[in-house]
């Protein structure tokens, strides 16, 4: 989302702070939200074995947070003891400049509201299961936090360069989208994925989608489509990859792609190095 604008959106934005931040009414959630949070959990939960990447699996296994809408202020204890990260409540999506200045200093942000009963199955604009069954379980990995982090500070620095489409394309194939070469196979970190009921058996068993290896500058050149399965994953080997290719300052790569025309999603380009 590169717009300043938070209208239409369907949080309750009246009430947030300068920061945008909110209090999480954990006692206003109605018995029928937690009964949904459980569905949603358990169907997620019941695919994680076999798709998701082995950090992910421990983390959500040590949280156990299945029962009902878990409260952020619990969690935080353990996030601040494991990776000194914490989890902010927000009404939902934020202007980008606000939520790279919560992930440069160690904050994510999540969604206060669940979605409806109808929505189960897709939701357009990330939730509370989406953010925090998605997103906090790798919080508590040491290399892929700092990567967050970095990115998020990267994102202060692309948005004084009007680099930002560039940089929100890297979030999108890597935190929201990324797969991950494991000794059991490919397998998913990315919380788009991990939060999704279809997507996570696809990204890694459909004969669909391409499989590209991970490259930086043509993962910052590809457009994606926010409302359909992705047409294309990009791989990486361990979360160090990531951690080291956003280590470098970024401005000569902005400088490389200025002006080039972005590659549609389905695109093959003959570097590119298909993976699984
Ligand atoms: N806001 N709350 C929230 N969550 C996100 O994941 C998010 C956002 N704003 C912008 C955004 N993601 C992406 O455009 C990033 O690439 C910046
Ligand atoms: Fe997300």
């Amino acid at each position: 989302m590169t717009g300043e604008t938070t209208h239409n959106l369907r949080g309750d934005y009246a009430g947030m702070r300068p920061d945008y931040t909110v209090d999480q009414a954990w006692s206003a959630y109605s018995p029928e939200e937690h009964a949904l949070w459980r569905r949603l959990y358990a169907r997620q939960a019941a695919l994680v074995p076999r798709y998701a990447c082995r950090e992910f699996i421990d983390s959500l296994a040590a949280l156990d947070f299945g029962a009902a809408i878990p409260r952020f202020d619990e969690v935080n204890a353990k996030l601040a003891r494991a990776t000194n990260w914490r989890i902010v409540a927000v009404p939902g999506l934020l202007p980008d400049r606000v939520f790279f200045e919560h992930l440069a200093n160690r904050r994510f942000p999540v969604t206060v509201w669940l979605r409806k009963p109808e929505e189960f199955d897709y939701i357009v604009e990330p939730d509370v299961f989406h953010d925090f069954f998605g997103h906090v379980p790798l919080l508590f990995d040491p290399v892929f936090a700092d990567y967050l982090q970095a990115y998020g500070r990267g994102g202060l620095k692309a948005d004084a360069l009007g680099a930002i489409e560039m940089l929100s394309r890297l979030y999108w194939y890597t935190v929201e989208f990324g797969l991950i070469e494991t000794a059991q196979g490919l397998r998913a970190y990315g919380a788009g994925i991990l939060s999704s009921g279809g997507e996570l058996p696809y990204c890694i068993e459909s004969a669909e989608p391409l499989r590209i290896r991970f490259d930086l500058l043509r993962i910052m050149r590809t457009r994606y489509k926010i409302d359909t399965f992705q047409e294309s994953y990009f791989v990486i080997g361990g979360f160090h990859e990531l951690f080291d290719a956003t280590a470098p300052d970024f401005t000569p790569h902005y400088a490389a792609l200025a002006g080039l025309e972005p590659h549609a999603p389905r695109t093959v380009l003959p570097t590119d190095r298909l993976a699984g």
